[in-house]
């Protein structure tokens, strides 16, 4: 069917246009391949090989002196071959390669009869991986560019596992790479996505994690060459809040989150990669229905934006309602996981959900919280709303459609911004939080920083943020520690508030 000319790499066919493929198959390709040196196959044939899942690779191997040349001199001739196929276990190899055969040895076994055991093998193998874990099984795969420290890059390889974890899958392994920029077909190179392949292979993995966003096109191509699906770290985050979503605002939110990021996505593509296996996110309309799929995406997107719309301003009303009785009001922001539902609970004895997830929280919950004033000796209420967690590169989708719950935020008179200091990342989670404040369209009141988990943080850390934020409060939800403290902080953090306002 086909004859290239080139190295393995250059002359293979990718996944996707093969005649067959997915879990469990081979291609029903057959490859004979020459190579001018004597000696075992060269590994790139074998991965090649592999990538491909060839039915069987038979390399000739060019060696000796054989016969005369026309013009004088002597040439080689094809003095060994070697078999190699497709390893059925594939953590214990990849491949399987035979020991140097002469061609007559090399006519001799039964083809057909080979690959089809071969192929019943490696789909028993498949599928008893399947039953093993029931889970996405996911290959992580991150990029590190100039600019990102290796301990940052660290941080959010850890985080990226963390999300995945969170979101229902497991990670089977995780490949890096460092680049100057990033490939912009490909954002990894064509000998590392051959890598990803192999491994995926290796460990029968159904999906393939980048630790950053993906334009749609960088999916198609990643998908092409490595033959399993592709996500990026919004899918992940997007697929996390559509479990965690329990209320009406909650869900309409999130699916105007997903509707968003997935339109750009619809190119029928989908149909390809249902090849693969299906499953969820696996199917997409064929090109002709198309754009009528796009119309109808655009149209449910509209009506969304409007009920959101119409939930704001019900929030809004609610709030009106809160100011007329003159109580203040603050919101409770930071990271994911930072502890915010914990510390609510512990300061107003409430029981609201709180959990080692991320993206525990999705829906905003407000407790009222009464304080004794020292001065007055009387008692003051407050108002704490606890609200969805920040993380790292909040995706903008996620931003626009979380517009109603973010505004709780906006419109508080002031903010309390707890961060987890057990945390190896808190100073960037710090950032992070700060960052996305800047960017919400209203500015926010006053902002008291609260450290939290200060029972597992080291006595350095706790020095140094000491030093460095002086008047933060420190605290911890659960050994109730600072607590007191804490809630005459906050009274006279909206004091201050609306003595400016
Ligand atoms: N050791 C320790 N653990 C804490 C403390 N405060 C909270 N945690 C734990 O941290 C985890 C996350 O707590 P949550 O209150 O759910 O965090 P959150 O900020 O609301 O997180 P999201 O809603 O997921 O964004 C839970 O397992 C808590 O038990 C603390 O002071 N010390
Ligand atoms: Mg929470």
């Amino acid at each position: 069917m086909r004859v290239g000319v080139g190295t393995p790499r250059q002359t293979r066919i990718p996944p996707l246009d093969l005649p067959r493929y997915g879990p469990g198959r081979l291609s029903g390709i057959r490859c004979i391949a020459t190579q001018l040196q004597p000696g075992e196959p060269d590994t790139s044939a074998l991965t090649a090989m592999a990538v491909q899942r060839l039915d069987a690779l038979a390399v000739l191997t060019l060696t000796g002196t054989g016969f005369q040349r026309r013009g004088g001199g002597e040439a080689g001739y094809i003095d060994r071959a070697y078999i190699a196929q497709l390893e059925p276990h594939p953590t214990e190899a990849n491949w399987n390669l035979s020991p140097p055969l002469t061609l007559e040895n090399l006519t001799e076994p039964d083809f057909l009869e080979g690959v089809e055991a071969l192929e019943a093998e490696w789909q028993r193998y498949s599928a008893a991986r399947e039953v093993e874990i029931d889970r996405d099984r996911a290959v992580i795969v991150g990029v590190q560019t100039a600019e990102v420290s290796d301990v940052e890059f660290q941080n959010r390889l850890d985080e990226i596992a963390r999300l995945v974890d969170t979101a229902g899958g497991v990670t089977l392994q995780t490949l890096s790479q460092k680049r100057q920029r990033l490939h912009p077909q490909t954002v990894i190179g064509a000998g590392k996505a051959e890598e990803v392949a192999l491994a995926a292979q290796t460990v029968s993995a159904n999906l393939i994690v980048f630790d950053r966003d993906l334009s749609p096109a960088q999916v198609r191509n990643l998908e092409s060459r490595i033959g399993v699906r592709v996500v990026d770290r919004t899918e992940v985050i997007l697929d996390i809040f559509a479990q965690r979503a329990r209320t009406g605002a909650g869900k309409l939110q999130v699916e105007l989150a997903q509707l968003e990021y997935n339109l750009p996505r619809l190119t029928g593509f989908g149909q390809a990669m249902s090849r693969l296996g299906g499953g969820i996110g696996t199917r997409g309309p064929g090109e002709t229905q198309l754009e009528t799929e796009r119309r109808a995406v655009r149209r449910r997107i509209n009506r969304l934006q409007q009920e959101v719309d119409r939930l704001q301003a019900h929030r809004s009303r609610l709030r009106d309602r809160r100011v007329d009785r003159d109580v203040p009001s603050i919101a409770i922001v930071g990271y994911t996981n930072a502890g915010k539902s914990t510390l609510l609970n512990a300061l107003t004895e409430s029981n609201i959900y709180a959990a080692d997830q991320l993206f525990a929280t999705l829906d905003p919950t407000t407790r009222r919280l009464s304080v004794l004033d020292p001065e007055t000796e009387e008692y003051r209420s407050l108002v704490l709303t606890d609200t969805v967690g920040f993380i790292h590169e909040l995706p903008p989708t996620l931003m626009d459609a979380f517009r109603a719950t973010l505004e709780e935020v906006t419109e508080a008179d002031a903010l309390l911004h707890v961060v987890d200091l057990s945390h190896p990342a808190w100073e960037r989670q710090i950032q992070s939080v700060t960052d996305i404040l800047e960017e919400m369209p209203i500015a926010t009141g006053p902002v008291l920083l609260a450290f939290n988990k200060i029972d597992r943080a080291d006595g350095s850390t706790l020095e140094v943020a000491r030093q460095q934020y002086p008047r933060a409060a420190f605290v911890s939800a659960t050994e109730n520690l600072g607590l007191a403290t804490l809630r005459s902080r906050l009274l006279r953090l909206v004091e201050s508030a609306i003595a400016v306002s």
